[in-house]
């Protein structure tokens, strides 16, 4: 038995990679201080792992930015826009316009001269992480780049590290690809001719084995992807390292057969998110193939019962060889826990992150090998934690078990019908046709992250802290003013995530300093830990709110994370249904709105940021997830007055196929991502009659680029194509949290232009 990693967040300990990317970015540093960094943090990686007692290292998990981007590159699949950028092999330069767009000579005037749109970002399965997705134009030309692969392999022997280099597999690339007018898998030969290169430059510099990750084998599957398996590994896994095929995020189900008939070395499985596959993939996989088994969650961050592992585990390793892993890459949970000294001591002892897994992992490999005696100590110990886990009183609340119980379905309901709704909120908040308004966060500029920092650290007071967060948000209630804006939003400069916010608030949520976990490129998220039954024990937004309103006639929309949202972007329990755990959040967030309704405040947004990418990744289990997610929002919003507005967002997402439950949730008015797609996701909306009001974002503000009045009318005017007049607000696709301020200002005042010119045309 021995022991691999799939992957190790890339990141940093203390975010090495994130400072240094922002510093070149920045102009502050060049490209070989940049690429030391980066060399310097695969080389800890490595040697983290190895010290650790991992047998399979991987190499090329590390990326400046993306690992499907990387792939991209390597593919030589440069969209045309790029390449009139750079000449010859794409350099540092076109890689990050791919990620980052650019913005080039004109740009702020609204011309477009030299400037690059950024490749479309989108989730990774079910992952909080981003990729950039790859593109295949008509007539692409498809050619190897730069063996980023190959480097990598390199570098890590010459440091004495032997490795398996980890290669995203042609099936899912061509699966997420977006081909324009092409599809995608007309390209699998020239593709694949591309794989056999790269694995045989990988032989050709010694590598054994090379791990290939097809995670798009855990879901549905059409015959053309069936298809492109056969094909693909038919063609591959003869041409240099053996291969071992990788699935995660899930079970292989209708796909086991498929995959264990592929000519290749071994495959990896998912332990954890499919435990009760392992009796039919031992059944279905031939002696002759090496089995890794992902028995330790890389997607949440518990200790694992090793006892019960044990029990499950050692017969199989009688009978034949086994690797051991976590259930997927690192990536997705914080580097170590020994960073996080602050952390609740008894909470502590349930905690696992990427570096307490491989301990796990080396753990469980000197149990099967040499006994369970060999390491009976530790072993016991981890049984102890995960007893006194099972019985905390930490964990269970009676209080909220009874507010759970007594639930019932009339507080999922509005009181009016949303014609009656709309009616007394037109009444109550007095607004002009095309109402204007912002997503609700503001420019997180470097004062308000240093006054942050500095609170943190403690060289700033509470009292000068709560100060120069009140002149923040008072600077900002007095721009919207003076720009015109008809609802106005506080600005949220004394949040630092709109979901770690919360869960620093809420009663049964654990939070840590040091646990980032790459979201995208240089940017993190900390998730919370959710390991109890949730409350609130005070309310959480309602005092920024009314010092914003006393500063202004205005309404003042209050802001809120939906429980959805709050659950998806945390560490959850593993103790008991996620539903559940979303029910007990929603009865949270009803507590906060019934205290801002109490307040005064007459709208309140309860964003739902991250619905549509909790789906999971099967279809079938499609439909009951959106049943209790649609629900939990529900229960968080509908114990208001008719007269309160509620307004709910909902971040870049393909929502046709959930306009029902979207339609469900009841919202008064919803804001959307629109601005990239020209609009044409409202067709689905108009298509489906949507009843309520929308804002479709016509500021696209992942862009640097600051759009013109002239643009934004279009875009309305688009818009009106498909929706009634009454039914559309004004307003950017998303937060202006990652935007500055010199952005903001040009673009929020053309867009209130553009909506005065609009109600001049009536
Ligand atoms: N919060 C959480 N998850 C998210 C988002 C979020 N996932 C999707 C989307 N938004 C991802 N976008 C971002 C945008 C900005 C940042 C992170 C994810 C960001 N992070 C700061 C950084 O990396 O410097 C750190 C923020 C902090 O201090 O906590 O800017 O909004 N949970
Ligand atoms: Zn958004």
């Amino acid at each position: 038995v021995t022991v691999a990693t799939l992957g190790f967040p890339r990141i940093g300990p203390r975010r090495e990679l994130k400072f240094a990317l922002e510093k070149y970015w920045a102009g502050k540093i060049g490209e070989a201080e940049l690429r030391e960094a980066a060399a310097g943090l695969r080389t800890a990686a490595w040697a983290r792992q190895k010290a650790l007692g991992t047998d399979w290292l991987p190499s090329n998990d590390f990326s400046l930015y993306d690992h499907v981007l990387d792939l991209s590159v390597m593919l030589g699949a440069i969209p045309g826009r790029y390449r009139a950028a750079a000449d010859g092999p794409a350099d540092l330069g076109t890689y990050f316009a791919m990620a980052r767009g650019k913005t080039g000579a004109g740009d702020g005037c609204g011309h477009a001269h030299g400037s690059v749109t950024a490749g479309e970002m989108t989730k990774w399965f079910d992952t909080n992480y981003h990729y950039i997705v790859p593109e295949i134009e008509p007539g692409q030309t498809l050619a190897l780049g730069r063996l980023k692969i190959v480097e990598d392999y390199r570098e890590a022997k010459a440091q004495g590290y032997e490795t398996r280099p980890v290669l995203l597999g042609p099936v899912t690339w061509l699966s997420l690809a977006k081909g324009h007018g092409v599809d995608p898998f007309d390209r699998l030969d020239d593709v694949l001719a591309l794989y056999a290169d790269i694995l045989r430059g990988l032989a050709q510099a010694g590598a054994a084995w090379v791990q290939i990750d097809e995670p798009i084998l855990v879901t549905d599957l059409s015959e053309r992807q069936r298809l492109a398996f056969t094909r693909a590994y038919a063609r591959l896994a003869r041409t240099g390292p053996r291969l071992m095929l990788t699935t995660y995020f899930g079970g292989l189900e209708d796909n086991l057969s498929l995959a264990a008939a592929l000519p290749v070395a071994g495959l990896h499985v998912d332990l954890v998110r499919a435990p009760e596959q392992l009796d039919a993939v031992l059944k279905a996989a031939p002696k002759g193939l090496l089995l890794s088994l992902g028995i330790i969650d890389g997607r949440n961050v518990w200790r694992a019962d090793l006892d019960a592992l044990l029990a499950r585990l050692e017969p199989v390793a009688a009978t034949r060889d086994l690797i051991l892993a976590p259930s997927c890459s690192l990536l997705h949970v914080p580097i170590d826990l020994a960073l996080e000294p602050k952390l609740d001591e008894e909470i502590r002892q349930w905690l696992a992150f990427a570096v307490q897994k491989i301990a796990e992992l080396d753990l469980l490999r000197r149990a099967l090998n040499d006994g369970r005696a060999s390491v009976a100590e530790p072993l016991a110990t981890a049984a102890r934690a995960a007893a006194e886990r099972k019985t905390s009183p930490r964990i269970h609340d009676a209080g909220v078990q009874a507010r759970l119980a007594a639930v019932t379905p009339a507080m999922r309901d509005r009181q009016g019908s949303r014609a009656e709704r709309s009616r007394v909120q037109a009444e109550v908040l007095g607004l002009p046709p095309f109402p204007t308004t912002t997503i609700g966060s503001f420019p997180q500029t470097a004062d308000v992250r240093h006054a942050r920092a500095e609170h943190g650290r403690g060289h700033l007071d509470d009292a000068g802290y709560e100060q120069f967060l009140r002149e923040e948000t008072a600077r900002a209630i007095r721009w919207q003013e003076e720009v015109g804006l008809d609802m106005l939003v506080h600005g949220e400069f004394e949040r630092n995530d709109m979901v770690q916010y919360f869960g620093e608030q809420l009663s049964g949520f654990a939070f840590t300093i040091h646990g980032w976990v790459q979201s995208y490129g240089s940017r993190c998220v900390r998730p919370p830990i959710l390991y109890g039954d949730v409350s609130r024990p005070a309310p959480m937004t309602v005092e920024w709110w009314l010092y914003a309103q006393s500063l202004t006639d205005r309404p003042v929309k209050g802001m809120l994370t939906g429980p959805v949202t709050i659950l998806n972007w945390s560490f959850v329990r593993d103790d008991q249904p996620r539903a559940a755990s979303c029910r007990q959040i929603a009865l949270a967030i009803r507590d906060e709105v019934a205290d801002l309704e109490r307040a005064g405040c007459r709208a309140i947004q309860i964003d739902e940021a991250a619905l549509r990418e909790g789906m999971p990744l099967r279809r079938r289990d499609g439909q009951p997830y959106l049943d209790w997610a649609v629900d939990a929002f529900r229960l968080s919003a509908a114990g208001v007055a008719d007269a309160t507005q509620i307004h709910t967002h909902m971040c870049y997402s393909e929502f046709n196929e959930i306009l029902p439950a979207i339609g469900a949730m009841d919202a008064d008015v919803i804001s959307i991502e629109t601005a990239r797609s020209q609009m044409a996701l409202l067709e689905g909306f108009a298509r489906y009659r949507y009843p309520g009001e929308i804002g479709p974002g016509v500021y696209d503000i992942h862009s640097a680029r600051v759009p013109t009045e002239a643009e934004m009318v279009a875009l309305m005017r688009l818009a009106q194509h498909h929706l009634r007049p009454e039914q559309l607000w004004i307003n950017p696709d998303c937060g202006l949290k990652t935007r500055r301020w010199e952005e903001v200002r040009p673009a929020i005042a053309a867009m209130v232009a553009a909506a005065r010119r609009l109600r001049g045309r009536g």
